[in-house]
């Protein structure tokens, strides 16, 4: 027998990883030197992930913040199972579709807010962000206003990672080798205080400064070629960045007088993850469009879907020709019946008991890691949370080597058997919604250790 053939299945496909898989966002080389190669997740039930070597982990992100009912649900394994004898695939293009993605699309117009009535739907939240985009070109189009074409975001946004989501994004990473962002994107500041506040300046006051920069953006394009303002309601992937209490307002006036349609990216935040059914109800705020994804299906399976207003339909029925755009699993039978049976449970307490029950618990827990010497900030609204680790407690300082603590701490969180996110020197959290709150004092627990250990390691 082979070398090969006598490795443990864990070992074996730790060597199939490194020899044939682009694992996404991985430095290669870096997986190749690390000692034990990836880890191998095979297994999970609830909040619990189990890998190839036997250990146990608390998921701590919900996947990739996606997991919201947990894991092992047969109500949605079931329907899968069900739509998957009937009627695997079929397409909904040319005039046809299929009975669950109707169904899903008035469920999904039921649960947004009136006048989002309409929905065109994809498999991932970077194509949502792209159908966006040539949705609202088309509309322009349509309505004789073709140079009404340009689309605003922000710095640290996360909007996916196709070449327009990794152009709404602002993350310096993804565009300074690829030509990026394409032409027609422009970013504005993040109403992230901890970072870009002045010295003094009071968090009302930088939440309204923050959201001028986009209308002093508009006014530098000209408000007649600014098409859209694309925004998470919470930011996520940029470093947990809640905004303060004055942006959303603020932010919603300036893209009403301006005539700038307001998009929701609610990929992250949709589908009770801020401790309401959507971000934009958190925040108190309307937009024209919003993307999903991740939540919609619990990530069973790939799906997301983009909500359009009933005032850009109404001019695309009436104005418009054929709107030439669409993928092949739009609409995709099985996908949308992991949805609604996803929806179904969310819909049957989920939502509410975590708002009333776990989030609170989850946010006071979270927060009193406030006092730890390696913490400059806890932020964090619903099932979301950020840590901001600093070298200095007292002057708020952050570590001249960016990201070295966050991601040492992240490291010693998975030996403690627990997983969290490092996004530069900030931990993030975002735990299933069904966490029970002994499981959420363990993972706040097994973040203070992980914190313990590493302030030693860094002083030492
Ligand atoms: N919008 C937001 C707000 C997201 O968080 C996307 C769009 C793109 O979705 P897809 O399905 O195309 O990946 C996302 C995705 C991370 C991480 O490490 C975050 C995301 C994806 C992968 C990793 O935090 N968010």
């Amino acid at each position: 027998m082979s070398d090969h053939a006598q490795a443990k299945p864990g070992e074996r496909w730790k060597q199939l990883d490194v020899r044939h898989h682009l694992n996404p966002f991985s430095n290669y080389r870096e997986l190749k030197k690390s000692e034990g190669g990836s880890r191998i997740i095979e297994r999970a039930e609830g909040v619990r992930l189990w890998d190839a070597d036997g250990n146990e982990f608390l998921d701590g992100m919900s996947g990739l913040w996606c997991v919201q009912v947990g894991y092992g649900r047969r109500e949605i394994t079931e329907a899968v199972t069900r739509q998957m004898e009937q009627l695997p695939y079929y397409n909904s293009f040319f005039k046809t579709t299929t009975p669950p993605t109707v169904e899903l699309a008035e469920a999904l117009a039921r649960l947004t807010r009136p006048g989002l009535d309409r929905v065109f739907f994809g498999s991932s939240g970077s194509e949502s962000n792209d159908t966006v985009v040539r949705l609202v070109r088309w509309y322009n189009h349509v309505r004789g206003r073709p140079e009404k074409n340009q689309f605003i975001s922000r710095q640290f946004g996360y909007h996916g990672s196709t070449m327009t989501g990794a152009s709404l994004g602002g993350l310096a990473g993804m565009q300074t080798a690829y030509g990026l962002p394409l032409p027609g994107f422009h970013h504005v500041i993040p109403p992230y205080s901890f970072q870009f506040a002045n010295e003094g300046e009071s968090d009302e006051a930088f939440g309204l400064r923050a959201a001028r920069s986009l209308e002093e953006k508009i006014l530098e394009i000209g408000p007649e070629n600014v098409a859209g303002f694309v925004a998470e309601p919470v930011m996520g992937a940029g470093g947990v960045i809640v905004p303060p209490a004055t942006y959303w307002p603020e932010i919603s006036r300036i893209c009403q007088e301006h005539d700038v349609l307001l998009i929701a990216d609610e990929v992250i935040c949709g589908f009770g993850r801020t401790g309401a059914w959507f971000g934009y109800e958190t925040y108190d705020f309307s937009p024209d469009l919003m993307t999903l994804a991740k939540g919609i299906t619990s990530g069973y399976l790939p799906l997301s879907a983009v909500m359009v207003s009933e005032a850009i339909c109404q001019t695309l029925e009436e104005e418009g020709g054929e709107f030439a755009h669409g993928y092949t699993y739009s609409g995709h039978p099985t996908a949308c019946a992991a949805a609604l049976a996803n929806l179904h449970l969310l819909e049957d307490g989920i939502v509410e008991r975590c708002a009333a029950e776990i989030a609170p618990h989850f946010q006071r827990r979270v927060r009193t890691l406030a006092d730890h010497p390696m913490v400059g900030e806890v932020r964090g609204v619903g099932m979301l949370a950020g840590v901001e680790l600093v070298r200095s407690q007292e002057s708020r300082e952050p570590w001249d080597d960016r990201g070295t603590a966050g991601g040492m701490t992240r490291d010693a969180c998975l030996r403690n058997g627990v997983i969290v996110r490092a996004i530069r020197d900030t931990m993030a959290l975002a735990p299933p919604l069904v966490t029970q709150t002994d499981d959420i004092d363990k993972m706040v627990s097994g973040l203070e250790q992980a914190l313990d250990e590493v302030h030693y390691a860094l002083r030492a």
